[in-house]
């Protein structure tokens, strides 16, 4: 046992380990493109999101747990992904891919719009059971994801903290970066006690992560 607050997400074990296999085994599909609250579709099943700023590697990570190439996009265009994006997972799930953020070239108009959508729907989603905040093992975490982690206090769903890209992270740095990380995430009262360290290139920690969602209720 350690004693450190947020600690990273342990292996699972292996019949956790089939639980999140077995849900992830099933067929993912894209949905729609939200723009709008109107444009949500009906609340009937369990449902969990991601966030994280322009690049952190949102899409990958969708694409990586569904086992699905070029599912949801990713590309080396910052911003590429404007809408709530919607996939499923199985009859029981949806996975949602939201617009990267702190986008230095995104003009205020867009961001101011795009703000007022993800708070509406962060509040407002009754089915939306955690969201995932993507941060950058390489970068840990920034002013704009303290921003998101803030209004993610305010809006009754826990958030849990998913570094991104750790094939990029040297092991020396790692600790840095946890360090940095556990810090920022203990002046949040929306914050899960748990990291998961992830590589979408890797397949480093997906598994876990799988876990962790098909064990939400
Ligand atoms: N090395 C490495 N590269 C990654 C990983 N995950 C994502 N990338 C790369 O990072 C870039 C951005 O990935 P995306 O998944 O498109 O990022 P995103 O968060 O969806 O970006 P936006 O939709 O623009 O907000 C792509 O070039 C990916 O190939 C990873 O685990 N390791
Ligand atoms: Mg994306």
């Amino acid at each position: 046992m350690t004693s450190l607050p947020f600690p990273l997400a342990e292996e699972p074990d292996d019949l956790t380990k089939e639980h999140g296999r077995k849900l992830f085994a099933g067929p993912s599909e894209f949905v729609k493109g939200v723009v709008a609250m109107n444009g949500l579709p009906a609340p009937d099943r369990l449902e969990v999101c991601f966030a994280g700023r322009s690049n952190v590697g949102k899409s990958s990570l969708i694409n990586a747990l569904t086992g699905t190439k070029g599912l949801a996009r990713a590309s080396n265009t910052p911003g590429r992904t404007q809408e709530i994006n919607f996939f499923t997972q199985g009859p029981e799930l949806y996975l949602v891919d939201l617009p990267g953020y702190g986008y230095a070239n995104a003009p205020l108009k867009v961001v101011e719009k795009w703000q007022k959508l993800l708070k509406q729907y962060l509040s407002g989603r009754q089915t939306l059971r955690r969201a995932f905040v993507l941060i950058d093992a390489r970068h840990g975490v920034k002013p704009v994801d303290a921003e998101i982690m803030k209004l993610l206090d305010t809006s009754a769903v826990t958030f849990q903290c998913v570094l991104t890209k750790s094939d990029k992270v040297k092991a020396k740095d790692r600790e840095k970066v946890l360090d940095q990380t556990r810090a920022a995430l203990s002046k949040h009262p929306a914050a899960f006690p748990e990291i998961v360290l992830t590589s979408s290139e890797k397949g480093d920690g997906i598994a876990t992560l799988r876990s962790i969602i098909a064990h939400l209720e």
